[in-house]
């Protein structure tokens, strides 16, 4: 799937940005002018995709302050992604901050699916 829309922001060496750009492969499965979706390369779940915004934020509270719209349209492509592969229902995690478990600091949302899914954060 094509990646189209150039971001407006990005960091050096962030490997989501490289991915962003068609630099660093991925698994695109949906995309849109401001957020793209891609598989997770180590997936915990039948459905485990990340959605991450073109514009680089590293986390979700520095996107929700920064840009709260762009967190919206990211929360959409999810929910679209969880239509096509999911019937729907989701998960959303945004990991945030290295105890949290984040370990790339573009933000990001897992979106997780799929039967049978557990609850044990910790
Ligand atoms: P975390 O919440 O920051 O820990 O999530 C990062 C995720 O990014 C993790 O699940 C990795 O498997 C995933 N990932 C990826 O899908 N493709 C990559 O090139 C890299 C990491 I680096």
């Amino acid at each position: 799937m094509p990646t189209t829309a150039e971001p407006s922001l990005t960091a050096p060496d962030c490997v989501f940005c490289g991915i962003v750009a068609g630099e660093v492969p991925a698994t695109v499965v949906a995309s849109d002018e401001r957020a793209l979706a891609f598989r997770d390369i180590e997936p915990k779940a039948p459905l485990h995709v990340l959605v991450v915004p073109r514009d680089h934020h590293a986390d979700v509270a520095q996107l929700a302050a920064a840009d709260p719209e762009l967190l919206a349209a990211m929360v959409g492509l999810a929910e679209q992604v969880a239509s096509d592969e999911s019937g729907g229902q989701f998960r959303l995690v945004f990991n945030t901050g290295p105890t949290a478990g984040q370990s790339v600091f573009h933000v990001h949302g897992h979106v997780i699916g799929g039967t049978g899914l557990g609850w044990s954060p910790a």
